[in-house]
């Protein structure tokens, strides 16, 4: 029996990425590197960090520990100016009917994200009181594809993994909840999620019965 969903952030609750992706295409023309937008499905849902890293990687570049340390704040610089402006209208479609209805049925909930801005973001949403624990990219040593985020959320959430629910945009996120031994929710609006259980477009309409329906044990 589900008892608590555990949401991703960016692409769950709001549609971050985009504003990833415009700043990490910046930092990988600095290298000389067109990154398109199937290149970008690499980096959702993984560390500022590791995206760097596997930018690099795809760009034949090399950069010291201290040349990396300078990109990563130009992104975060860049990626902070075009989240300036977030606001309730930027919250994704369903999202808080949904967090409204499976809370007055009793359901917990909680956030699981990579993004060490979680916590700002979540402000600019008005959304952080909808939200019974959050776990983001600052208070975890390993992200995304490990389990970690999630299985720090369960444990605040006081409930075993089996019954918890995630909702993920990205692979390396649903790969992260199937191995906290997590049922997972995909929101496949940008292509295929292959190992989640179950694939919705967004979260309009959604609603507890649905998570009795198809996720119950
Ligand atoms: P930041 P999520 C992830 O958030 C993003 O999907 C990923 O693209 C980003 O690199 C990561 O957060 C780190 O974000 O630079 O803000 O710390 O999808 O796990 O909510
Ligand atoms: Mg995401």
């Amino acid at each position: 029996m589900i008892r608590g969903v555990i949401f991703d952030l960016d692409g769950v609750l709001t549609d971050t990425a985009v504003y990833h992706y415009q700043s990490w295409r910046k930092i990988a023309s600095g290298v000389g590197f067109d990154l398109t937008e199937s290149h970008n499905e690499q980096l959702k849902g993984v560390s500022r960090a590791e995206s760097l890293d596997i930018i690099l990687n795809l760009a034949g570049a090399s950069k010291t520990d201290d040349e990396k340390s300078v990109l990563l704040a130009e992104k975060n610089s860049h990626y902070l100016e075009l989240i300036a402006g977030l606001s309730t209208a930027d919250i994704l479609p369903g999202v808080v009917d949904f967090l409204e209805n499976i809370r007055s049925g009793g359901l917990k909930t909680a956030v699981g994200s990579s993004s060490k801005n979680a916590a700002f973001i979540l402000d600019k949403l008005q959304l952080t009181s909808y939200f019974d624990a959050i776990v983001d990219g600052n208070m975890v040593k390993q992200t995304k594809p490990d389990p970690e985020v999630f299985l720090n959320a369960a444990k605040l959430l006081n409930l075993p993994s089996e019954n918890c629910l995630v909702i993920e945009d990205a692979d390396a996120g649903v790969a992260a909840a199937k191995s906290a031994g997590m049922q997972v929710l995909g929101i496949n609006s940008h292509g295929l999620l292959k190992d989640a259980d179950r694939c919705v477009q967004n979260l309009l309409n959604m609603d507890l019965q649905f998570i009795h329906t198809h996720f119950s044990s």
